[in-house]
């Protein structure tokens, strides 16, 4: 494969399978299952097909905080989806996301199932089947949406843009980190601005915004994402900051944090979630000890 310098592209594109980026194994330019494999249903009314990224814990976040405010109705089972290792292209996966990517939301709670891919929307679908989270009122419900879909449309330009070509790309191209670092920073900036006058991203109020937001630029202000703290100075942002900490001040947070969670401590690390109860006793560093 050519370097960031001398590659001209070719008249048509093909697909190299080894181009050597760290998700080279799972990547592919078509959609669709690779093999079968139906989803797992376990005894609760929501079944959660996902893993404890940042999109996967905006769902367990929101999950959490729900039955935290006495919606039993929101019990779950939380599968793991392993996505390094291809399980969103299995044929029971697809046909909840036809798209491949977790998180994934199977309602079962209805005389039919009803499936909801894509975060924002499985936020939005369990804020209106709870009436929780997200205002009724005008201007908050308009404030709260427009946060939540500056979120879906701002974090690939942080994921899939510079956490790819900081920490994952096979070799570090400077335009790319420039380009993305620079983006990056300009979204900080604009959180660290609203939440000069406001205490959560919508406003006065907490809601499905600040559980999408968290997981993605709480994480990078404290410096989990992508090890890119220092680079990105992230110091700078005391209001992200002030407000990042405040929401994992919430035992719900801290709870949907680490569920379906494959990376950092084992006592983070909750793999699947069937009962409240798993979080005192199947973490991984209490699997480890038998
Ligand atoms: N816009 C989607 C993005 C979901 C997404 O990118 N999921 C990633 C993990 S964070 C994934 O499943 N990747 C697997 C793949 O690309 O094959 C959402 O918010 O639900």
């Amino acid at each position: 494969m050519a370097d960031s310098t001398d590659y001209t592209p070719p008249k048509i594109w093909i697909w190299n399978k080894g181009n050597g980026g760290q998700f080279a194994n799972i990547n592919r330019p078509v959609s669709g299952p690779t093999h079968d494999k139906e989803l797992p249903v376990g005894r609760h009314p929501l079944q959660l097909y996902s893993q404890g990224t940042p999109n996967g814990q905006k769902v367990t976040i929101m999950l959490e905080e729900l039955l935290a405010a006495g919606h039993s109705g929101a019990e779950y089972d939380a599968w793991l989806i392993r996505i390094g290792e291809g399980d969103q292209f299995g044929s029971g996966f697809v046909k909840a996301n036809p798209n491949s990517k977790i998180p994934a939301l199977v309602d079962r709670s209805g005389r039919e199932p009803v499936r909801v891919f894509e975060s924002g929307a499985i936020l939005v679908y369990l804020a209106e089947k709870f009436g929780a989270f997200l205002p009724t009122a005008q201007p908050a419900r308009a404030e709260t949406l427009s946060w939540l879909f500056w979120q879906m449309g701002s974090a690939p330009f942080v994921g899939g843009g510079f956490g790819h070509f900081y920490a994952y790309a096979p070799f570090k191209i400077e335009y790319a980190i420039d380009r993305y670092a620079m983006e990056t920073k300009r979204q900080l900036d604009v959180l660290e601005k609203r939440l000069a006058d406001n205490e959560f991203v919508a406003g006065s109020e907490y809601t499905i915004a600040d559980m999408a937001i968290w997981p993605w630029y709480g994480g990078m202000v404290k410096g989990w994402n992508y090890n890119a703290g220092e680079f990105l100075s992230v110091h700078e942002y005391k209001n992200v900051l002030r407000w990042a900490d405040r929401i994992y001040a919430r035992p719900a947070v801290k709870r949907g944090r680490i569920v379906n969670r494959l990376s950092g401590d084992p006592a983070d690390q909750l793999h699947e979630r069937h009962d409240a109860g798993d979080f005192d006793t199947k973490t991984e560093d209490k699997v480890a000890k038998g």
